[in-house]
């Protein structure tokens, strides 16, 4: 068992039963002409968090830790985009529409590929996600029961919108969850600083919240 110093109080998990799951971090949302750039947004931030996650990844591959990689992404028909979705942005940069790494926000497309820092090796899922949880449309909650999943820790972007959905659709699934709060970014710094502190409140009612270093530190005491 790894007892972690977490927020609002210790996190225990057994590391043959937890994930980690890593939200979104594709080049749609990191890079400059992606579809984050183009609602508006300064991607730097955002970019920032890769060599925290970089280490995150490399510690729960360290751990053995089953490993979970999202894409935000819709066929390239767009029969999985509900039209109250593509209406969002302005015409000609919205999911679909072509921009400097290929068709925004499409499958297969170079922009919608993960990071390179961060790209999954084999043996890692990856879930392509048409919505903002992870569970919509995914089959994701039937592969984690199969895999004896219990505990999941989460990193990526956005904070607020792709992390914490996920997280609170965990949460009402019956799984447990972490947020390794170093590991995740949103282009709006009072958000990210908002659901941190909206999922360790009331006790966690959704989750909990820690750091890379604590959760370091946790799998280092359980070593010595
Ligand atoms: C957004 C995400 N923000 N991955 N997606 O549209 O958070």
């Amino acid at each position: 068992m790894i007892q972690v110093d977490a927020r609002p109080g210790a996190y225990r998990f057994e590391p043959a039963t937890t994930a980690l799951v890593v939200i979104d971090m594709q080049r749609d949302f990191l890079d400059p002409g992606g579809f984050g750039a183009a609602l508006g947004n300064d991607v730097a931030p955002l970019r920032a968090i890769v060599p925290v996650v970089a280490d995150l990844l490399a510690l729960a591959r360290h751990q053995s830790l089953t490993v979970i990689h999202t894409r935000e992404s819709h066929a390239p028909d767009l029969s999985d985009c509900p039209p109250a979705k593509h209406q969002q942005g302005k015409p000609g940069l919205r999911i679909g529409d072509p921009g400097p790494m290929g068709r925004i926000l499409i499958r297969g497309e170079p922009g919608n590929q993960i990071v390179p820092e961060l790209a999954p090796l084999d043996g890692e899922w990856v879930i392509d996600k048409p919505g903002k949880g992870m569970f919509y449309a995914t089959g994701l909650d039937r592969r984690l029961r199969d895999a004896g999943i219990e505990t999941l820790l989460f990193a990526g972007v956005t904070t607020e919108v792709c992390v914490q959905t996920s997280m609170r659709e965990a949460c009402d699934r019956g799984f447990r969850g972490l947020l390794i709060e170093d590991a995740t970014e949103s282009y709006f710094p009072d958000f990210k600083r908002a659901t941190l502190e909206m999922v360790v409140a009331q006790g966690g009612i959704v989750g909990q919240v820690a750091g890379l270093a604590a959760l370091r530190a946790a799998f280092r005491n359980k070593e010595s």
